[in-house]
């Protein structure tokens, strides 16, 4: 059997396990935490929850409860004077290249005059807002407890550095184009109000639409064959979607909506953010590789692992000490771990620094292959041998 026909076999059955998959809707409460602990989160695959908003202050101050639009008047009103992220969707490629920031005044200015006038062709949409972080006092919504073990924005808080937690609002007809998240990280979206439509792909399905350049092209809709296996699956207010980790999509927004979208990260799929940083560092080392016995090479080329995928080494490092530190604090002390509500169990705390443990392994494992300088490998091995002890 040659490679490519193992490759074929292996990809004929990764398409065989999704195919039978359907979307299924659940009803919020209807499973436990760990029924969706290990249904859902665990396995990497996506739901639709419905009644995730239930009780958040968003409904009543950001809609307008008899048109089920957004309320325009009110959210002038309070946070008129915020600076916000807006996109051109109208723009062929990345969104991200356009971004630029204005008023929200402006903004819903121009939401509420193109809903009027509408021949308006220009689509704004307001993305990646972080007003939790911007108003922390504004308790305008709380996080679901499903979506509650997430390890980046427990540590961002801490931390007080850039949160994964944001806010979209978008006219009908703005989109999101073909991407998976950052960091190959789970995410959640629920819609305050509004519909959105999502085109979700299982791992693997991506391949088939890179260019030879190794670019995705940003509308997918024009792509799709027969042989493409994907998923089609409205969001309606109320309702929560669970974007599982590695899955590439592309979101619609079918009526004006709005949402809150968190990207998470937890003992499920941390091993997926450290595998992608160590091929994203693959790359670079590979693109350089030329003047790897110049001085600084492994140093070089971690500056240009941060800029690509928003982490390096010592960033990651940093990150999963931090949590680590927690948990073990955590056991000696009996003082739980939370990140929103509830607060975690021993059992899932130590399930937690079993992980970690492989994971602290595999960074020794990469800093010393590289012999990369200013890590502190002996505080690595104290944790190392501290998480073994409770095993
Ligand atoms: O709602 C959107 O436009 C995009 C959301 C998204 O890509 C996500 O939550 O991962
Ligand atoms: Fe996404």
């Amino acid at each position: 059997m040659t490679n490519s026909d193992k490759n074929d076999n292996n990809e004929t059955e990764i398409k065989k396990e999704w195919s039978d998959l359907q979307i299924p809707r659940i009803k919020m409460d209807s499973l436990s935490y760990s029924e969706f602990f290990n249904e859902y989160i665990q396995s990497n695959k996506p739901c639709i929850i419905s009644d995730v908003t239930k009780n958040w202050p968003a409904n009543s101050e950001w809609v307008d409860q008899c048109k089920n639009e957004p309320n325009f008047k009110n959210l002038n009103v309070i946070y008129g004077d915020a600076l916000v992220p807006v996109v051109d969707c109208n723009f062929d490629g990345d969104q991200n290249c356009c971004k630029r920031t204005m008023l929200f005044s402006e903004f819903i200015n121009y939401w509420e005059n193109r809903n009027e006038e509408k021949g308006l062709s220009l689509v704004s949409y307001l993305k990646d807002w972080h007003l939790r972080k911007q108003r922390p006092c504004d308790p305008f919504y709380s996080v679901p407890e499903y979506f509650t073990s997430d390890w980046l924005n427990e540590y961002s808080l801490d931390r007080e550095i850039d949160d994964y937690m944001f806010v979209y609002m978008g006219p009908k007809g703005s989109w999101t184009p073909f991407h998976a998240d950052v960091f190959k990280s789970f995410s959640w979206s629920a819609n305050v109000v509004g519909k959105k439509r999502w085109l979700l792909f299982p791992p693997g399905e991506e391949k088939q639409f890179l260019d030879s350049f190794g670019n995705f092209p940003s509308d997918i809709q024009k792509h799709l064959n027969n042989n493409v296996l994907y998923y089609e699956v409205i969001q309606n207010t109320g309702e929560g979607i669970f974007v599982p980790s590695g899955w590439y999509h592309q979101v619609f927004n079918e009526e004006d909506t709005i949402s809150i979208n968190h990207n998470w990260v937890n003992r499920c799929n941390i091993e997926f953010m450290w595998r992608s940083l160590i091929d994203n560092l693959h790359s670079v080392e590979d693109e350089i590789k030329e003047f790897n016995s110049t001085d600084g090479w492994s140093e070089h080329c971690q500056l240009m692992l941060q800029a690509l995928f928003g982490m390096n080494i010592d960033d990651f490092a940093n990150f999963i000490q931090h949590i680590a530190d927690k948990r073990l604090h955590s056991i000696e002390t009996g003082i739980s771990v939370s990140f929103g509500q509830p607060t975690f169990r021993k059992i899932h705390i130590l399930r937690d620094l079993k992980t970690i443990n492989n994971i602290l392994n595999s960074i020794v494992i990469e800093i010393s292959r590289r012999n990369l300088q200013n890590f502190d490998l002996k505080s690595i091995y104290k944790k190392i041998e501290n998480i073994n002890k409770l095993f």
